[in-house]
């Protein structure tokens, strides 16, 4: 892949290999305009932009691990998608959604192991599923810089321009969730191995008088990975039931904003937002 982005990018002139953070920070402050951080370099040889003439490779600053303790699980930035399907852990928090996430954004298990969860978050493609069961999971970035943030996947998002210059995403966390949480992945696309149409990501904590988490998102149906605000909050304090489940459904379709392209129009994807939120809150309470 180190091969494929040094002939991809046109006017590339240099290739750091840091053995620390530090030095990698270093590395990107220097011309931070034109350096781009090398994960899985797969989004990299894909966009292969001309304007980059640094690269710093972050993949021997042992970001790859996946390590769990009574509130969090923490995933390195250089965990690839593969490492994260095998996970015991992983498959274990909240129905497996990350885990299941990760196998359908793609059926190419090569891009699995190369891919990382950092690369994914920051390249946000609208295919990529991982950043909609990530923001279901209500999880948050460490960003090291000039100095060390927690930032929440939604605000990283909501965000613009892109805050990530001159810093590297150390590693995503995701919080233990509460007891009775269960949480639904769900994708459309016209055949299993083409480009999704739309995820729905969503996560309930439920108690006997009702859910005391909803987290609702939507991607690729949206220019960015989003949560669904509206529908999030009919939800709590309430049973899953038929109405509750159709006005919230209702209230997500109505609050995104589709993107209207030769996979789907716009109509259709709005369509399917509530569908999908129906069925998967239908799943969650069964
Ligand atoms: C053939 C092909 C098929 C693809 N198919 C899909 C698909 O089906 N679904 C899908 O979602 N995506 C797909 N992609 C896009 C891409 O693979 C993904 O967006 C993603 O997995 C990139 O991860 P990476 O580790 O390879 O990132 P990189 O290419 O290494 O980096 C992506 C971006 O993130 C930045 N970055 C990476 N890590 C960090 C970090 N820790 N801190 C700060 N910045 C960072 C990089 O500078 C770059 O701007 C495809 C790409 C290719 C080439």
């Amino acid at each position: 892949m180190l091969r494929a982005c040094l002939i991809m990018l046109a006017n590339l002139q240099r290739y750091h290999r840091p053995s620390t953070l530090s030095e990698a920070i270093t590395a990107l402050k220097q011309t931070p305009d034109t350096t781009a951080v090398l994960a899985g370099g797969t989004h990299l040889i894909e966009t292969g932009s001309d304007s980059i003439t640094d690269l710093v490779d972050i993949t021997h600053l042992g970001l790859d691990f996946i390590r769990r303790d009574a509130s969090q699980i923490c995933i390195g930035a250089t965990t690839s998608l593969q490492q994260i399907i095998d996970s015991s852990v992983i498959q274990q928090v909240a129905d497996g959604i990350l885990a299941t996430a990760c196998r359908m954004t793609t059926v190419s298990r090569m891009r699995r192991n190369v891919s990382t969860i950092g690369g994914e978050v920051v390249a946000a493609a609208p295919s990529s599923g991982v950043t909609v069961a990530l923001l279901a999971l209500g999880a948050r970035l460490c960003v090291v810089g000039d100095f060390e943030q927690t930032v929440s996947l939604d605000t990283f998002y909501e965000e613009a321009p892109q805050p990530l210059r001159g810093a590297i995403i150390t590693e995503v966390v995701i919080p233990s969730p509460p007891p009775q949480t269960r949480a639904a992945f769900l994708s459309l696309g016209a055949i299993a191995s083409s480009l999704p149409i739309i995820h729905v990501g969503a996560m309930v904590a439920l108690q006997p008088i009702g859910c005391q988490i909803a987290r609702l998102a939507v991607g690729a149906a949206t220019r960015k990975p989003m949560r669904l605000a509206s529908a999030e909050a009919l939800l709590i304090g309430h049973k899953l039931d038929e109405a509750t489940i159709n006005e919230a459904a209702a209230a997500a379709a109505a609050s995104i904003d589709p993107i209207d392209d030769v996979r789907a129009s716009a109509t259709y994807r709005r369509q399917m937002c509530r569908v999908l939120v129906r069925r998967a809150l239908e799943q969650l309470r069964q």
